[in-house]
């Protein structure tokens, strides 16, 4: 079999959890729990174990403490599930106590209680099989079954090597649904092993998932304000350069980090968008990680806490993005003008400059 090297490890577990499913479960209710804000990698690996869950007649509903993310009410409703699944999904804002009525958990991309949000405290109560591809976790030791795979990038494959070992099928839409799963994961494949892909070949050429439609589902569509504001701050970028450094500056009142995205994506190293609300000014960096590795300054931990002082106000963030809150004057060209020299004093004096 061609994934026989790489199912070998995980066969057994697998195996012995059709087995339970089989043996043990029939007429038994079962809750099926995803971590919180539930990702397409979480909420297709659910649906997908409920499907298989229902061909062996085995009644289970899906718990999705503290909803799903955006990005996967797109994927559901773009897949037309959203209505297919109302019923057998529950969006648990409060009323822990429904795990009263379950014999048996079944816990997926999920490695830690904490994740679980208002569940965290109630899953110990019950037996819980483990299905997940994070690093082990504080679940694991209670854990009466735990089905992971160190090749697997998503939950979605091992759910997708289950089903493959059942022989029971699923739905062209879940098939499609497990292959966003992934790319979610993977981000497209950046993260993915070899195993995803003969993973994804099994999806596809098996269990008929639809490569194109599980990429589209996931394309995130802006509103129309949000183009707009785009293509505002694309107009009035102000170019500079340091060395060999292209800085961009611009003005927004809204969507300030998508913009600052777009502008890298059309060239620039860092770039830099003031907006003004109410009595404060807004500032919103953002850099190309060759940026950081070039000048050796984090926008996060240097730039952004030092222009806070400067404007008198505060700033942070990460390496690659950050923000400034301050109560200074809204004026770009004076507020550029000061955030352009700040960096150019850095990274000139930047010990780790290689320019
Ligand atoms: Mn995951």
């Amino acid at each position: 079999m061609l994934l026989g090297k790489y199912w070998k490890e995980n066969l057994e577990n697998i195996k012995r959890l059709l087995e339970k499913i089989y043996s043990d479960l029939p007429g038994k209710t079962i809750f099926i729990i995803t971590h919180r804000n539930a990702d397409p990698d979480a909420i297709a690996s659910a649906i997908a174990l409920h499907e298989i869950l229902s061909k062996v007649k085995i009644k289970s509903y899906i718990l999705l403490p503290e909803g799903m993310n955006e990005i996967s009410k797109q994927v559901m409703e773009k897949l037309g599930l959203s209505d297919k699944y109302r019923y057998n999904i529950i969006d648990l804002r409060k009323g822990e106590k429904i795990l009263i009525n379950t014999d048996i958990l079944i816990i997926v991309d999920t490695n830690n209680p904490e994740q679980l949000g208002l569940l965290a405290h109630y899953v110990f109560d019950k037996p819980f099989i483990l299905i997940d591809h994070h690093q082990p976790g504080k679940l694991w030791r209670k854990a009466s079954m735990i089905i992971s795979d160190n090749n697997a990038r998503s939950t979605s494959e091992i759910v997708t090597n289950i089903a493959l070992l059942s022989g029971l099928g699923l739905p062209r839409s879940i098939s499609t649904l497990l292959l966003s799963g992934i790319l979610y994961d993977t981000r497209r494949f950046i993260y993915a092993t070899e195993k995803t892909f003969l993973t994804v070949y099994r999806l596809i050429s098996s269990l008929g998932a639809d490569y194109l439609k599980a990429q589209s589902v996931l394309q995130h569509e802006m509103s129309i304000p949000e183009r707009i504001a785009r293509l505002k701050a694309a107009q009035r970028i102000v170019i500079k350069k340091i060395n060999e450094l292209i800085i961009a500056y611009s003005h927004v009142s809204a969507y300030e980090s998508s913009c600052a995205r777009a502008i890298l994506e059309l060239g620039a190293d860092a770039v830099f968008i003031v907006s003004r609300h109410k009595e404060k000014i807004r500032i919103v960096g953002r850099a190309k990680q060759s940026f950081i590795k070039i000048t050796g300054i984090s926008l996060g931990r240097d730039l952004m806490p030092y222009l806070g002082g400067l404007l008198g106000g505060s700033g942070g963030g990460h390496d690659t993005a950050g923000v400034v809150e301050a109560t200074a004057k809204y004026d770009f060209k004076r507020i550029i003008n000061i955030v352009h020299k700040a960096l150019e004093k850095m990274i000139l004096s930047s010990s780790k400059q290689a320019l």
